[in-house]
């Protein structure tokens, strides 16, 4: 309508493009998430959310910094959105899981780089994301190299801070978080003229420990037989906490998960019991990156875990809420964040010991790892995480693919004769 265009127009959006893309996000929104049957009442929040991405929430964004707030992006679960908060501004996550301004990517980043990045840098260059054009800061961090290497070419589009995150777990690179977590906290207070104070992180803390809270609940309700949610729409509730309110978010979590809890007392699921259940492990899985959820899904299995940052891996940890003096709570801050056991770590052991917690815990049947095409680090722990399966006696299959539609059929062959196989 006619709000919307001014609102995207006031962006600067390439309006044509941005029409097209929302026609075909909508036609795979249908394919992929309306036609599922069984599906729970509660999914009528993420299909408003959803069909609103580009709206009403960019709206409220606009209407909050029209007051002065101030609108922070990121790419990576190391940047705490504790202090982001604490300096009452917003926090969006800008990763992309879709194929777009790939040409004008490709000026910037090699053409082998993951999907992830490229889709970010087109997103941009296309002029199509009225998240990364809403931002008055874009926070970027030292994790693999293509995404450092990615900042430094996308610093010179959007206002950057880089942190840097280390690349072990010693002592020495705990300090150096540590130090991370005072110069992001610097750069925020710079950005939105407002000092963190010890009761301002006390309260984000509690507001990024209870989106946490929600999200283990959902977690752990999926363990119950049959499968009280699609692994879908568990993966949509995950994308989604990163673009809307918090405490919003938080709330309408918890409303799903009442309803999952009757579900299960009722014996009802989205699946018949005795339905191959799948842990999808890898890398993470940007809005709108429903592939392969969708191949597995419509291959007779259901998806009962994501291991990854759109999911499991940024929810296990919460941060103390102990400490009452600043310092305290960067230390407790620091600690939270150095548990992350993303690949871009060595060593990562403690991944494989997560994956096979949380299969035995789901009540997996097998595994699936999802690494993304150019992705170095999960491609090397796709053979570890391979090894750990079999020692721990789980199924397991790995698989590496892109953005693209090409191989869909392909995998899905592999996928069906892994499922036939549990
Ligand atoms: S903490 S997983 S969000 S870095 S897929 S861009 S790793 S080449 S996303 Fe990540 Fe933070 Fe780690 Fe999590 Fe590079 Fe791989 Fe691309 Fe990736």
């Amino acid at each position: 309508d006619a709000a919307h265009m001014a609102l995207w127009e006031s962006l600067d959006l390439d309006i044509p493009a941005h029409d097209a893309l929302l026609t075909v996000l909508g036609k795979f929104y249908g394919d992929i998430y309306l036609s599922q049957q069984g599906r729970l009442k509660g999914a009528e929040y993420l299909d408003f959310v959803l069909s609103e991405v580009h709206g009403l929430r960019i709206k409220e964004i606009q209407d909050a910094k029209a007051t002065g707030k101030k609108v922070v992006g990121t790419f990576c679960v190391f940047v705490p959105e504790e202090l982001t908060l604490a300096a009452d501004a917003i926090q969006v996550g800008l990763c992309a899981g879709a194929k777009a301004g790939t040409e004008k990517a490709e000026t910037l980043v090699p053409r082998n780089t993951c999907d992830l990045i490229k889709s970010f840098v087109g997103f941009k260059l296309a002029k199509l994301c009225p998240y990364t054009e809403s931002c008055d800061l874009v926070v970027g961090e030292t994790t693999c190299d293509g995404k450092k290497k990615a900042y430094e070419a996308f610093g010179e589009h959007v206002p950057m801070h880089v942190m840097e995150v280390p690349q072990c777990k010693g002592p020495r690179d705990r300090d150096l978080f540590r130090a991370e977590l005072t110069r992001y906290k610097d750069a925020l207070e710079k950005l939105t003229g407002n000092t963190i104070t010890a009761a301002a992180l006390a309260a984000a803390t509690k507001v990024v420990n209870a989106k946490r809270q929600a999200l283990q609940r959902l977690a752990r309700l999926r363990s119950a037989d049959p499968a009280p949610i699609s692994g879908r729409d568990a993966l949509l509730v995950n994308q989604i906490s990163f673009y809307d309110d918090p405490v919003r978010f938080t709330a309408k979590i918890n409303e799903l998960c009442d309803e999952m809890e009757a579900r299960i007392k009722a014996g009802q699921g989205v699946a018949p019991s005795g339905t191959p259940r799948l842990l999808l492990a890898g890398c993470p899985m940007a809005v709108p990156n429903w592939k392969l959820p969708y191949l597995i899904e419509s291959s007779g299995a259901v998806i009962v875990g994501e291991e990854s940052c759109i999911g499991e891996r940024n929810t296990r940890d919460f941060t103390d809420e102990t400490p009452t003096d600043l310092d305290g709570m960067l230390d407790a801050l620091t600690d939270r964040y150095m548990k992350i056991d993303c690949a871009c770590f060595t060593p990562n052991t403690e991944r494989l010991d997560h994956i096979a917690a949380m299969a035995k815990e789901l009540g997996a049947d097998g595994v699936i790892h999802y690494g993304l095409l150019f992705c170095q680090p999960y491609a090397h722990e796709a053979l570890k995480v391979g090894k750990a399966m079999e020692a721990a006696g789980l199924p397991y299959l790995a698989i590496e693919t892109d953005y693209g539609m090409e191989d869909a059929g392909q995998l899905k062959t592999r996928v069906e004769a892994f499922v036939e196989t549990l």
